[in-house]
């Protein structure tokens, strides 16, 4: 297995010096992700979308944040030592570091010089608002200091993760450190509360741990990876107390019940067991903790083979945010918060680059155009919460919620969709995402730009221009997706039951194919390099057939429709107002057409299947052949409420007559 280096450059302003380590050293990752701020996306699906999340998310966030909420309001009480009211929840504060976090991605792609200004005002008051100590959070100083860090739920350290993730972003955006001061003294106080005492901490919700590893990388501070594996330490023996144990009585719910190194399966909140795996596989790729990879390894598997429905959402229970049973997947009631799909995104990322293995790029590809994008409206300003996979036409996207963790979340995914595109290793450069790009790698010390070009998820074909400065001698690692290949992974929850696409995955260089040798699920072509050289990829478009396990009780007799990356809807919209009267038959045939859903430009799918509609004799019920329109599923529920599905009858009994 080979190192990877991470060279750090972390500028420390006040003492106005650099220093450039190599301290940190990756032992086990294969390839580390090229980071959002190398990467320019010039993509036709995701550009106008990270356009949107500039303007009309980022906007949703600061109305909401600053003017129809009290959530910046409270860092203002905090610093005006008046004895005045906290407003909200005990974790609002997080939602303003997100929204920070969003606009130091968003800054990088899309310069805008009153985001930036809000910004610097809203660092200010949360500046103001700190502590001398470094304790920084408005529920309790608003509340009674005396209590604060005896509730483990309160989200007192959730709510400094996400503060250490923005000021780490912002400062990589802009070089500006009020924030990252602001972060380093909070992290400072809680190491020495907790950590130098040993005094048992478990997080109530797990976020600080993968925080704390983005402050070691920029800061190259041991305290912070030290802290961060303290963090995962403490789950697991007992010392959980607060609101979640007692009300509870299930450690099970915040993944406390076993140590983290001794956990087998998934269990209870979606987005705390992502951000803990997330955490978890950030230590384990500097310490090369082998005993946090064995059992990531387990539970990734009980994760995506028993518990994920086909958009990549998790989580099918609105009662505890989480997991219940194997194979517990219901459509119409699946919880499948926009944050848990997020935090999918992070936590196969991570696994990608432990391993090596393509098999984490295609869940995390999976959760990204389906799961997480329907989180967010096509207009960029109306929002999922959860996002299920059918609806009788009662289910509406929101401008806000009372928790409003997914928002910001969403919005900070996409407006940094440039951290997932490539990966670079000493010996290879690693393309994971089909996103039109650019970027330059630097192999040896030779500059690589790379550019990439594709009408992705529309079409399949992708093409890779590499133009060194002079020949240079590294391995082209392309992902293969498995969708792809009909090849789902073995055991998995979901198979492609009509295999007509005889089409193979194509790899030409120069306009000839080219043998390339199939590592972990990527092609990987190793060669010397020249100016010009052109790798062309064409993956085979067919609409697929998805059928589930039998075990999956809510999806039998049933068929789902994707194509590409994107799992298909029908909804109500498209199809005078009806989804659930469908039957599609075996021999049921697919087209696919461009389409409009409102200003979104989509292939849409035609089937010809059979309607269920009442019989002129007004007794009986008759089927009649019908083309139906299919849409892909984060394009749903934007034009007013209608019914939906994704898995579509295929024996009548599943058929609704009337709706
Ligand atoms: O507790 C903070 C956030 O609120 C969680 O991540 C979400 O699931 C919601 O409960
Ligand atoms: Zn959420």
């Amino acid at each position: 297995m080979k190192t990877t280096r991470r060279k750090l450059t972390y500028t420390l302003a006040l003492l106005g010096t650099t220093v450039v380590s190599t301290h940190a050293q990756l032992l086990v990752q294969r390839f580390e992700p090229v980071g959002f701020s190398q990467v320019t996306i010039t993509d036709h699906f995701w550009k106008p979308k990270m356009d949107k999340v500039a303007t009309a998310t980022l906007r949703a966030c600061i109305v909401q944040t600053e003017e129809k909420t009290g959530r910046i309001r409270n860092f203002e009480k905090v610093a005006r030592h008046k004895n005045e009211k906290h407003e909200g929840i005990y974790y609002d504060d997080s939602d303003v570091y997100k929204a920070i976090e969003a606009m130091a991605y968003s800054l990088k792609n899309h310069p805008d010089a009153a985001i930036q200004q809000k910004t610097d005002e809203w660092i200010d008051k949360i500046a103001a608002a700190q502590l001398p100590d470094g304790y920084l959070n408005t529920y309790y100083t608003l509340t009674g200091l005396d209590k604060r860090w005896t509730d483990m739920e309160r989200h007192e350290d959730y709510c400094a993760g996400h503060l250490i993730e923005a000021a780490v972003a912002y400062y990589n955006t802009t070089g500006k450190r009020k924030l990252l001061d602001v972060a380093i003294r909070f992290a400072d106080h809680i190491d020495s509360t907790f950590r130098v005492k040993n005094r048992p901490w478990v997080s109530g919700h797990q976020e600080i741990e993968l925080a704390l590893m983005r402050l070691y990388h920029l800061t190259n501070q041991d305290r912070y990876l030290k802290l961060a594996d303290w963090f995962l330490a403490q789950r697991g023996h007992g010392y959980g107390k607060g609101k979640i144990w007692d009300e509870w009585k299930n450690p099970k719910y915040c993944q406390d019940d076993v140590p983290v190194k001794d956990q087998k399966e998934i269990t209870g909140h979606a987005v705390r067991a992502m951000y803990q795996y997330t955490g978890a596989a950030d230590v384990a790729a500097a310490t090369n903790d082998q005993g946090y990879m064995n059992a990531m390894r387990t539970v990734w598997e009980d994760v995506v083979f028993r518990n994920m429905y086909l958009t990549g959402g998790i989580g099918s229970s609105g009662h505890n945010e989480g997991f219940t049973e194997d194979y517990d997947l219901p459509n119409e009631s699946a919880y499948c918060e926009t944050c848990a799909s997020v935090g999918m995104v992070f936590w196969n990322q991570r696994m990608n680059t432990l391993t090596g293995e393509s098999k984490y790029i295609d869940v995390l590809e999976r959760s990204l155009y389906n799961g997480a994008l329907d989180g967010l409206s096509l207009s960029g300003d109306r929002f999922f919460y959860g996002n299920p996979l059918s609806s009788a036409g009662n289910y509406g996207r929101s401008e806000w919620f009372g928790t409003a963790c997914c928002p910001s979340n969403i919005a900070r995914l996409v407006a940094s969709l440039g951290d997932y595109i490539y990966g670079r290793s000493e010996e290879g450069i690693w393309v994971n995402l089909f996103v039109a790009s650019n970027t330059t790698f630097t192999m040896g010390k030779t500059p690589v730009p790379v550019q990439m070009e594709t009408n992705y998820p529309w079409e399949g074909a992708v093409k890779i221009t590499t133009n060194p400065a002079k020949p240079v001698e590294y391995a082209l690692h392309i992902r293969m997706p498995g969708w792809a290949q009909n090849v789902p992974a073995p055991g998995n929850l979901y198979r492609y039951v009509d295999s007509r696409s005889a089409a193979k995955i194509e790899v030409l260089l120069n306009g000839k194919p080219v043998t390339y040798q199939e590592e972990k699920g990527y092609a990987v072509i190793h060669r010397k390099w020249k100016k010009g050289d052109v790798v062309e990829v064409r993956l085979p478009m067919d609409v697929r057939q998805v059928a589930s396990r039998k075990e999956v009780k809510a999806d039998q007799d049933r068929v789902a429709l994707q194509r590409g990356p994107l799992v298909y809807c029908v909804e109500g919209a498209d199809n005078e107002g009806k989804a659930w009267n469908m039957l599609v038959p075996d021999n049921a045939t697919f087209a696919t057409q461009s389409y409009q859903v409102l200003d979104e430009p989509v292939v849409s799918i035609k089937a010809n299947v059979s309607v269920a509609e009442p019989a002129p004799d007004g007794l009986t019920v008759q089927m009649k052949p019908r083309t139906i329109v299919a849409i892909p599923y984060y394009a749903w529920a934007n034009r007013g409420k209608s019914p939906m599905q994704v898995w579509l009858p295929s024996r009548i009994k599943e058929v609704k007559i009337t709706e």
